[in-house]
């Protein structure tokens, strides 16, 4: 899920003070959510009457379904063998949650490592401040890596066994909303959804052609948009286990002879910008490599040729925890900010090529949205308004949601009184960002953790 560069985020008092609010509701909220199991048995209930709702007004999708029994042992099964007092997950549905499969609740199979280079590690020897002093803050700083590599892990392994389901069902024909409501109703079953301590990071981005990121359909009209043959469709979801995040997306598209080398350029530039990523390396450099890569493509469309632009207002970022945007900016382009890549910190690494002016802008209605960090407690005229901030608050704290979920918890009418929040600034709108019309885009991002020696590609799968 990318920013827009040159986002300027109004800040609201100091920031110290937004901290330490922040964390106190952050606190709170998770409490809430811990006590709160009644309701949220309550509310999966609710759950499953929408999806039941949903089976029905897709039956015809449904149907076409296989009906071969799920099991582990199925000869195609793509998933890991099972750990040591867990079962293995089956196929060709997976039916067992995370917990199921790895009961001690650790040994989530972790990304693969990439060693930083010898000039990577010439800088960092040279860079004082990246020496830790005593023997002591050294092993504190491993045990937390350690504790926030397990629940990212964790994160990473649902993220996986969700796409690797979803890659053997997403087919041209079917509405982009069965597609979000099958993968959403999946990723929660298979990560134990648990208000706002383990679920989903972000809403299921599915943004069409021109469209970049930042579309997944609303109720109403939108769940008219089929997905077409020729259409390049971005899928972007995150899961999240604690407030971790993990922000990993790829690009499908049926005709794949068509669109093979703008496909190939994104999972280039994207693999080229992790390659770059390091720490003590300058944020500027990783875009100048990405552009790089990105810009050695080109396509031919209709007998048309295009050059593969990198759209240059979209970038990667780095992640805080129970934040989408860190506050960092990977660009995608050169030029970008000399602000330099730490130990400790995790980065979505993603890159967006396009066919069009390598630019986009905001379009169409809004479904993304996000409470504002340290907005929490904002006084509003309308009471209406004011349940409104307290349930996404509850519900969602600061990570992105969309109208989709607000009507699923029963916050249907919700538009008057979001659009209320959203003028009072406790609430941002992310709407639906596109290059021109006519024009087709594409992505791929992982989530990378940069620790002393080297990184961990964390989302990383057989797919991509
Ligand atoms: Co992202």
């Amino acid at each position: 899920m990318p920013p827009k560069k040159n986002n300027n985020n109004s800040k609201k008092g100091g920031k110290k003070q937004d901290d330490d609010d922040f964390d106190t509701l952050l606190a709170q909220a998770v409490k809430e959510t811990k006590s709160d199991a009644v309701k949220n048995h309550k509310n999966n209930a609710n759950h499953n009457k929408s999806d039941e709702n949903n089976a029905q007004k897709y039956k015809s999708y449904a149907d076409k379904d296989a009906v071969v029994p799920s099991k582990a042992d199925h000869p195609e099964n793509p998933y890991p063998p099972a750990v040591e007092g867990g079962k293995r997950q089956t196929w060709p549905e997976p039916t067992l949650t995370i917990k199921e499969q790895f009961p001690s609740g650790k040994g989530f199979p972790a990304g693969p490592e990439m060693p930083y280079t010898e000039e990577m590690l010439k800088v960092i020897a040279n860079d004082s401040t990246q020496r830790v002093t005593s023997e002591e803050e050294r092993a504190m700083k491993r045990a937390s890596q350690a504790a926030q590599l397990e629940d990212l892990r964790e994160a990473a392994e649902v993220h996986r066994q969700v796409r690797t389901w979803a890659h053997s069902w997403i087919k041209p024909g079917l509405p982009l909303i069965y597609i979000t409501d099958k993968i959403e109703k999946k990723l929660n079953e298979l990560i134990v959804k648990d208000g706002i301590v383990r679920g989903q990071a972000f809403p299921t981005g599915i943004s069409i052609n021109h469209c970049a990121a930042h579309f997944t359909p609303n109720h109403g009209e939108d769940e008219k948009i089929i997905l077409e043959y020729d259409d390049v469709m971005k899928i972007d979801f995150g899961t999240q286990i604690n407030g971790r995040i993990i922000d990993c997306a790829w690009t499908y598209a049926a005709n794949e002879v068509k669109y093979e080398n703008l496909l190939k350029a994104v999972r280039e530039s994207t693999y080229e910008g992790i390659k770059q990523a390091g720490v003590d390396v300058r944020l500027c450099d990783v875009g100048a490599a990405i552009e790089e890569v990105m810009e050695s493509y080109e396509v031919e469309i209709n007998n048309k040729v295009f050059p593969v632009k990198s759209i240059r207002n979209l970038c990667g970022h780095n992640i805080a925890p129970y934040f989408i945007h860190g506050g960092k900016s990977v660009p995608i382009i050169k030029g970008g900010e000399q602000v330099k890549m730490e130990e400790g910190e995790l980065f979505a690494i993603e890159t967006f090529g396009s066919t069009g002016k390598g630019y986009v802008s905001e379009e169409g209605d809004c479904s993304h949205y996000m409470l504002q960090r340290g907005m929490e407690g904002i006084a509003l005229r309308s009471d209406k308004a004011a349940q409104l901030l307290k349930h996404i608050q509850k519900h969602y704290s600061t990570l992105a949601f969309c109208r989709k979920w607000l009507d699923r918890d029963g916050q249907d009418r919700h538009l008057l009184y979001l659009n209320q929040l959203c003028d009072s600034g406790a609430v941002h709108r992310y709407p639906p960002l596109c290059d021109v019309r006519g024009s087709y885009t594409a992505q791929v991002e992982h989530t990378i953790f940069l620790k002393e020696g080297s990184k961990e590609i964390i989302s990383k799968g057989e797919d991509y």
